[in-house]
């Protein structure tokens, strides 16, 4: 445990911004470490590592890591990660988001990065709420949802972050939680190492704007719900339709190589250039 520590206190910035704002029992200090492991695992220098983060709980990370950071506007990530990796394909480049950030403010560019199957490694931190401004329902929170703007359950049918990535064309799709903490380490290892426009949702709870509102008593409960409502995919595909419908699958559910826009790109520059010069 003490070196576990040690390997994450070795990669945060320890001159900004401590103590940090995430609420005990929250989720997302858990995949801040998970991201660490996975970097320090894959041997990656800090330097060649560029962290893009909107805004949101989930977005403070890219204040208190390492590596290369930006900060960015709200649902507006992938836009810039897009625009780091066309400009040096050498870097890695990861993007982190909260479900609001990726589904709703920035649904459409995530819809349009996966299509263009760009190179980025991103991680979509789905707490089913948006944490950081109160607790609003986002387009993940499930029907019935008790929320800030949904004082009586909320309406609407929600967006399956995978299904949607999926569906608008990226190479690699995951999804972990982080109660599965090994396994996570295991995906975003994965995902890293992906060309292409790769996805980890990870299903983190929120236990001040989503739990308290929501029958869970405390924050164990939620991890626990974790626990007891999800399965790994393959057994998931041994479920009868009936069964499947009470649990949500983890594991890894698409896994192509196909290289991303940036290479295609250089690729069609180098041709050119040869054409130009012969
Ligand atoms: C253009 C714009 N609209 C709205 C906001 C307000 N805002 C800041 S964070 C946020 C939602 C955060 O929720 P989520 O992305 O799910 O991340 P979490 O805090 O749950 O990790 C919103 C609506 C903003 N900063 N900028
Ligand atoms: S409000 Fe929710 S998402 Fe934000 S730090 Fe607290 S528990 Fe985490």
């Amino acid at each position: 445990m003490a070196q576990v520590t040690q390997l994450i206190h070795d990669y945060l910035r320890h001159n900004k911004k401590f103590p940090h704002v995430y609420c005990a029992g929250c989720g997302h200090g858990i995949v801040l470490g998970s991201l660490i492991r996975s970097v320090h695992g894959l041997g990656y220098a800090k330097d060649d590592i560029v962290l893009v983060a909107g805004i949101g709980c989930s977005g403070r990370m890219a204040v208190y890591v390492d590596f290369n950071t930006v900060h960015t506007t709200h649902g507006r990530a992938l836009t810039f990660a897009t625009g780091i990796k066309m400009a040096n394909p050498n870097l890695k480049v990861i993007v982190v988001m909260g479900d609001g950030d990726a589904m709703s403010i920035g649904g459409n560019h995530l819809i349009h990065a996966a299509r263009r199957n760009i190179g980025l490694t991103t991680l979509v931190l789905n707490n089913n709420i948006y944490g950081m401004t109160g607790g609003q329902y986002s387009p993940t929170s499930p029907v019935g949802t008790v929320s800030a703007t949904s004082p009586f359950g909320q309406l609407e049918r929600s967006f399956d972050i995978v299904d949607m990535a999926m569906a608008s064309g990226a190479s690699y799709v995951a999804r972990g939680t982080v109660l599965h903490a090994t396994m996570l380490d295991g995906l975003i290892s994965d995902a890293l190492e992906k060309p292409g426009f790769n996805l980890v949702e990870i299903l983190t709870p929120c236990h001040t704007q989503y739990g308290r509102k929501n029958k869970f008593k405390t924050v164990v409960d939620m991890y626990q719900w974790y626990k007891k409502n999800t399965v790994k995919l393959d057994r998931y595909r041994q479920l009868t339709p009936e069964e499947q419908g009470k649990f949500t699958p983890i594991g890894v559910f698409r896994d192509e190589m196909r290289p991303g826009l940036e290479t295609r790109y250089a690729e069609l520059r180098n041709k050119l250039q040869e054409q130009r010069h012969a």
